[in-house]
C-alpha cells in the first residue's frame, strides 16, 4: 500500500495537499481572516509547484455552493467550498439545503473564529473574532449535512479529510461540513505521512433484492397500462439507458415527474409527459401499475392519485426518502438499489414474464398517446409564434430549436420541457425540489467549470435572476473564464406566488380585484445592461419573431467567450 510523506509548513498546507491527493480539484472560496494560512498555503503551492486544488474566488457563498452543486451534477466530481466562519455559513445555507435534498456531495467547510484570545499564532487580533464566535457553528447546517466535525488538532488531518469525503460520497450522498479553526490551520504539524492513494474507497453499487425485482417484473408485465414516474435517476446516464431498455421491454410509459435531470428522451415514443398530477398528465389515474424511480414527489395526493387498485413500486438508493419528515406514498414493492444497476435487471425479468403480444399492444397504445400529446404541445407553442408578446411555450420551443450536442441547459423555473426536446443524458439540469431560488445561475457556472467544452445556457425567471446573485455570477464568468448564456424569462412578477394564491383562494379578493400584493416585480430593471459590467453581450427581446435570432446572437457571443444575457419580456399567464 502506497504512502507519501508531506513536509508542510502549516496544517493548511497539509490540508490542501490532502484534498488534491484525494481528487478534489477545485476549491471555491469566499474568504475572511480565518483563511490566513490557506491564502499563504495557496501562494506557496503556486510558487513552489506544490499540490493543491485550483483556488477560485467566488464573491458570494450562495454562488460558491451552487457552483459546487452544478460541478458535481455535470461532472461527477465533488468540489470543496470554504466560507468565512458563521456569517459565510449563513449566506451559504440555502444552497446547502438544495444540495442535501438533491443528494449532491460537497465538502463544505468554514473557518472558526480563533479560539484563543492571546498566545498562539493565529490568536484573536480583531473585533470580529469575539463577535463571530458561535456556541455551535455547525448547528446552522446540521439538519442538512450528513456529518459535521471540527479539525481540532493537526494530527487528525488525514483521518478527518478522509472521513468527510467518505461520508459525503456514501449513498445517499450529500454535503458535509467541516470547521477549521485559525490556530489549527496556522500550526506546524511537522512531517505528515499519508496513505496514497487513499484506502477509503466508497464506490459500491447497491444491488437489488432479486425477490423484489421478480415481484415488480410480474406486476409490470401483467399490467395493461403500466407507467414509470421518474425525477432524478438521470444524474447517472446509465440509468437513462436502463429506463429506455425497461420501457421497451415492457411497453411501459414514462412520465418525468417534475424532472431535475434528463431521465428519458423526449422524442421516445414511450415518453408521456412531465408532470405527475397536473392536467398535462392524464396517465396517472388510468395506470394499473405504477413504478416510481428516484422521485421524492411522484404525484401530489391533494390533486390526483393513482387508481386505488394499482400496485406501486418504488426504486431508488433510498426509496423512502428517510430524511423527509413526512411523506406517505403507498409502497407495495420497495427496491432499494442503484437505478442504473436495477433497471437492466428489471428489464430482463420483465422480458421473461411478459407476453410479447401484450407488450406490442401496449406500445402501440402508448405511442398513439405520445404522438397526440406532442402534437397538442407543438400546436400550442406555434400558436404563440404569432402573438404580440412572447409566451412561455414559444420561448421554450425556440430554445429547444437551438440545442445541439454541445449545449447544456440549467433551468430554474420557467422552461417547460414539453416544448423543448431534450434527448441526451446530461443535457438538462433543473432546480431541485427544495427550490431555494437562485440556484440556477451558480449551478450553470459549475456545469461550465466541469464541462468547459460545452455551451451552457441558464434559463431563469426574473425572480430567480434576482435571487441568483447575478453580479457575483457575472464576475465569476469573466474572472474564471466560464461564460454562459443567461436567458431571463421576464414576466415582471413572481407568477408562481400568484398561482399559489389562486390555487388556495380561487374566488378570493385577489382574483376578483385583479390585485396580487407582494408579487409584482415592476418597474423591471434593464437586466440586459448587467452584461456591460463585464464586457459581455446583452439584449432585450420583446417580440416572438425576434427570439430565434436573438438566441443565436447570444450563443455566438458566449461561444466567443463573453457572458451573454437575453432579457426576454414574456407574457403573463396569470
Ligand atoms: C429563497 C426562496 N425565496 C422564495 C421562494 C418562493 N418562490 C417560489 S417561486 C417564486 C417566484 C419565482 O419568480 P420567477 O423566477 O420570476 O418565476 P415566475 O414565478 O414568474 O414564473 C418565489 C418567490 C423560494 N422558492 N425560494
Ligand atoms: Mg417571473
Amino acid at each position: 500500500m502506497g504512502s507519501r510523506t508531506l513536509h508542510p509548513v502549516t496544517t493548511a498546507e497539509a490540508y490542501l495537499e490532502l484534498l488534491a491527493d484525494r481528487g478534489i480539484d477545485v476549491f471555491l472560496g469566499n474568504a475572511g481572516t480565518d483563511f490566513a494560512s490557506l491564502v499563504e498555503a495557496f501562494a506557496r503551492a503556486e510558487a513552489e509547484g506544490g499540490r493543491a486544488p485550483r483556488p477560485l474566488v467566488i464573491p458570494h457563498e450562495f454562488v460558491a455552493v451552487s457552483m459546487a452543486h452544478g460541478y458535481y451534477a455535470a461532472g461527477g466530481r465533488p468540489a470543496a467550498v470554504m466560507v468565512h466562519v458563521n456569517v459565510g455559513t449563513g449566506n451559504a445555507s440555502t444552497a446547502i439545503i438544495t444540495a442535501a435534498r438533491a443528494n449532491v456531495p460537497i465538502l463544505m467547510s468554514a473557518g472558526r473564529t480563533p479560539v484563543t484570545e492571546e498566545g498562539l499564532p493565529g490568536s484573536r487580533d480583531l473585533h470580529i473574532h469575539w463577535a463571530q464566535e458561535s456556541f455551535d457553528q455547525a448547528a446552522m447546517l446540521r439538519e442538512y449535512v450528513k456529518w459535521d466535525y471540527e479539525l481540532r488538532t493537526p494530527t487528525q488531518i488525514e483521518a478527518v479529510v478522509d472521513r468527510a469525503l467518505e461520508v459525503m460520497q456514501a449513498e445517499p450522498r450529500g454535503p458535509v461540513y467541516l470547521t477549521l479553526p485559525r490556530e489549527v490551520l496556522a500550526a506546524s504539524p511537522g512531517e505528515v505521512t499519508i496513505s496514497s492513494p487513499a484506502r477509503r474507497q466508497v464506490r459500491s453499487e447497491r444491488f437489488p433484492d432479486p425477490a423484489r425485482i421478480d415481484e415488480a417484473a410480474q406486476i409490470l408485465a401483467r399490467a395493461e397500462y403500466p407507467i414509470v414516474l421518474v425525477s432524478a435517476a438521470g444524474i447517472d446516464p446509465r440509468a437513462v439507458e436502463g429506463l429506455v431498455t425497461l420501457a421497451e421491454a415492457g411497453g411501459i410509459g414514462v412520465v418525468e415527474a417534475d424532472p431535475i435531470y434528463l431521465n428519458f428522451p423526449h422524442r421516445h415514443d414511450l415518453h408521456l409527459g412531465y408532470n405527475a398530477s397536473g392536467t398535462t398528465n392524464p396517465s396517472l389515474a388510468e395506470a394499473d401499475a405504477v413504478m416510481v424511480v428516484e422521485a421524492d414527489v411522484p404525484w401530489y395526493p391533494h390533486l390526483k392519485k393513482p387508481a386505488a387498485g394499482a400496485p406501486i413500486i418504488h426504486l431508488g438508493v433510498d426509496p423512502f426518502f428517510t430524511r423527509y419528515p413526512m411523506r406517505s406514498y403507498p409502497c407495495d414493492v420497495p427496491i432499494a438499489a442503484t437505478p442504473a444497476v436495477a433497471l437492466p435487471l428489471l428489464a430482463e425479468a420483465v422480458r421473461r414474464h411478459a407476453d410479447p403480444k401484450a407488450v406490442a399492444r401496449r406500445r402501440e397504445r402508448l405511442t398513439a398517446e405520445h404522438r397526440a400529446r406532442h402534437a397538442a404541445w407543438e400546436k400550442l407553442a406555434l400558436e404563440q409564434a404569432s402573438a404580440s408578446t412572447i409566451g412561455f411555450a414559444w420561448a421554450a420551443r425556440c430554445l429547444g430549436e437551438i440545442l445541439d450536442d454541445s449545449t447544456v441547459v440549467v433551468n430554474e423555473y420557467p422552461l417547460d420541457r414539453r416544448f423543448a426536446a431534450f434527448t441526451r443524458p446530461g443535457s438538462y439540469f433543473g432546480s431541485p425540489h427544495s427550490s431555494g431560488l437562485g440556484f440556477g445561475l451558480g449551478a450553470a457556472l459549475g456545469v461550465k467549470l466541469a464541462r468547459p467544452e460545452s455551451t451552457v445556457i441558464a434559463t431563469v425567471g426574473d425572480g430567480a435572476y434576482f435571487f441568483g446573485e447575478p453580479l457575483s455570477c457575472l464576475f465569476v464568468q469573466r474572472a474564471h473564464r466560464v461564460p454562459i448564456l443567461t436567458v431571463i424569462f421576464n414576466n415582471q412578477q413572481w407568477e408562481a406566488v400568484k398561482s399559489g394564491t389562486l390555487a388556495v383562494h380561487p374566488a378570493g379578493a385577489a382574483r376578483t380585484r385583479g390585485r396580487f400584493p407582494l408579487t409584482e416585480l415592476t418597474p423591471s430593471p434593464r437586466f440586459e445592461e448587467m452584461a456591460r459590467t463585464v464586457d459581455g453581450y446583452g439584449e432585450r427581446v420583446e417580440h416572438p419573431g425576434e427570439l430565434p435570432a436573438a438566441l443565436k446572437r447570444g450563443l455566438a457571443a458566449v461561444r466567443e467567450g463573453r457572458p451573454a444575457i437575453l432579457n426576454v419580456l414574456c407574457q403573463r399567464a396569470v
